[in-house]
């Protein structure tokens, strides 16, 4: 690995991580290991019809990593991971570690533009994944593989007999279920420099792959465990994409396994089927982005009794407003818990037992005693008390630099290592964090981050198109829009739908294809030649 590829915490932090009991120096792979041991028989994982026993899970578990390695991958390899929400998600996330493979988890959303992307970045080894509503799976794997020579194997999570006879890919894949090995088989742990990537919601024009490591992510489930009170008798419905920071470790499933707890995993997001669902397994704590809040109140205007065991409701990874919150303790009848947190570390919660008003109008403080916050002005001045400024952090499950981002690093980070978040916030006087604002080239569609310069790069290839400005609109229901800007040869100027069409033909996930497209014959430009996008956002 090239020194460039990672930025390791400067030794004084280490050490001090480390005597303070923060890394404990256990490797992630193993969460579920230890689980099996002391809840051998709790019900760790419920996917349709499929119930996994912790000590089922982790033979599971086992029995794929062997199939793995069988296969050729071995530690230090990269595998590009792009499951829905099945259970295969958390089996071969935990089989890759365990033989020391460093997955990317991609999104379900995600197509070939983005997947295309982790496999050259990372020079995967391998492709993991499943059919999906909606889309040719087969077709995007076909595409992914000509496209890199490196990649050794696709494998197929999913049943064979599913799978078309007329399938001309067929040869190319391996079947998840011919990796399963019987034999038993502990893989020797050497802790790698990083377990696996996270990926960041960006602001740049390519995304940026966040390398999390075994003892800082470990520590960032466990705090999150003490926060919010994950227990054994925890039952954690996962309907946001499992990959996803928020359910995978805030607590999320790997929480609920490190409680003996039980995670109930759906494919299907709307309201009505977890509803029914938080009925059938007596769901007790779920986690959803603002929008989702919304329909769940809406839902529970006749459907509220098949509710009866859900304590709590987290919702996070987009700002919640004040009504939207007021409405969730007496429609839903359980305590909401805000959640501001980003796949680069930071967590921030309300706790369990604040008050009514610091649930409702805060996004809650930071979980770990030594995460470091300060609250900064342009030239990185601290504010005064109550101001608003730039959310500047660091700490024991942040990231110190993306992976293989030397340059961009410089910016995204300062010299003595705090992650500029990009978020402006203020802190109350109790030391809560509201979130204000943003300071940052990316538009937050309800939870679904867009870099705003990656969609303006794609568009920039279209002939017609001569400049474009990517920005966030409001929206009652999803909070913030995109609408793209755009100034084109008048002559031939391109529909809407054309234009719409030409993005999706690049492979883009559909969630960052511009919602509302606007025409104007020049975009204001600050005095240094930058397209004013504060401007813009007044003239719409
Ligand atoms: C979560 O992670 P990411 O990486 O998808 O996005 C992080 C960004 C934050 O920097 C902030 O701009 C925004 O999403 N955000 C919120 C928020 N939670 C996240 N903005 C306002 N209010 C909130 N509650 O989104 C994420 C990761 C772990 C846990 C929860 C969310």
């Amino acid at each position: 690995m090239n020194n460039s590829d990672f930025t390791p915490w400067p030794e004084t932090f280490n050490q001090k991580y480390i005597d303070q009991g923060y890394w404990q120096g256990e490797p992630l792979a193993n969460l579920i290991a230890q689980a099996s041991i002391k809840y051998k028989d709790n019900i760790a994982l419920i996917c349709n019809d499929k119930e996994y026993t912790y000590q089922a899970l982790e033979d599971k578990c086992i029995a794929l990593s062997i199939g793995l390695k069988e296969l050729g991958l071995n530690s230090g390899d990269k595998v590009v991971v792009h499951l829905p929400n099945i259970a295969e998600f958390y089996i071969s996330f935990f089989a890759l570690l365990k033989i020391g493979v460093q997955p990317v988890l991609a999104l379900p959303a995600h197509r070939f533009s983005e997947i295309n992307y982790f496999c050259k970045f990372v020079e995967a080894k391998a492709y993991l994944m499943a059919p999906q509503h909606g889309f040719d799976s087969f077709e995007l794997a076909k595409k992914v593989k000509d496209a890199n020579p490196n990649l050794e194997s696709i494998i197929y999570c999913g049943q064979k007999e599913l799978l078309v006879n007329s399938c001309d890919f067929k040869s190319e894949l391996t079947f998840i279920e011919d990796l399963y090995q019987k034999e038993s088989y502990l893989a020797k742990l050497k802790l790698n420099t990083f377990a696996f990537f996270q990926l960041s919601g960006g602001t740049t024009g390519t995304p940026k792959l966040i390398p999390r490591t075994d003892n800082d992510y470990l520590y960032s489930v466990r705090a999150s465990v003490e926060v919010c009170q994950f227990t054994e008798q925890t039952r954690y419905l996962c309907v946001l994409p499992a990959a996803h920071n928020f359910s995978l470790s805030s607590p999320g499933a790997l929480g609920c396994f490190l409680s003996g707890g039980t995670v109930v995993l759906t494919d299907d997001p709307s309201p009505s089927n977890a509803f029914d669902l938080i009925k059938k397994h007596k769901i007790t704590v779920s986690a959803v982005v603002p929008p989702l809040a919304l329909l769940w109140i809406e839902l529970s205007k006749n459907q509220k009794h098949k509710l009866s065991t859900l304590q709590v409701l987290q919702v996070g990874g987009a700002r919640l407003n004040e009504n939207t919150a007021l409405r969730i303790a007496p429609e839903l009848g359980c305590v909401l818990q805000q959640v501001f947190g980003m796949a680069e570390g930071l967590v921030n919660y309300t706790r369990l037992d604040d008050s009514i008003d610091v649930i409702v109008n805060t996004q809650g403080r930071p979980m770990s005693d030594a995460d470091e916050i300060k609250i900064v002005d342009n030239n990185g001045v601290a504010v005064k008390a109550n101001q608003a400024g730039s959310l500047l952090t660091r700490g024991p499950y942040t990231i110190r630099g993306y992976y293989r981002a030397p340059k961009h690093n410089k910016q995204a980070f300062t010299s003595d290592g705090f992650y500029i978040t990009g978020d402006i916030v203020v802190i109350t006087e109790e030391g809560n964090i509201q979130v204000v604002g943003r300071d940052k080239d990316q538009i937050n569609r309800g939870g679904e981050k867009i870099a705003a310069q990656e969609i303006e790069n794609y568009l920039l290839d279209h002939n017609a198109i001569h400049d474009a400005a990517i920005i966030a609109v409001p929206d009652d229901y999803l909070g913030e829009k995109s609408c793209a800007v755009l100034v084109c040869n008048n002559e031939n100027r391109p529909k809407v739908i054309e234009i719409k069409r030409f993005l999706r033909n690049k492979g883009l996930a559909d969630f960052k294809i511009p919602d509302r497209i606007e025409f104007l014959n020049v975009l204001p430009k600050t005095p240094v030649g930058k397209i004013n996008k504060n401007k813009l956002r007044e003239l719409l």
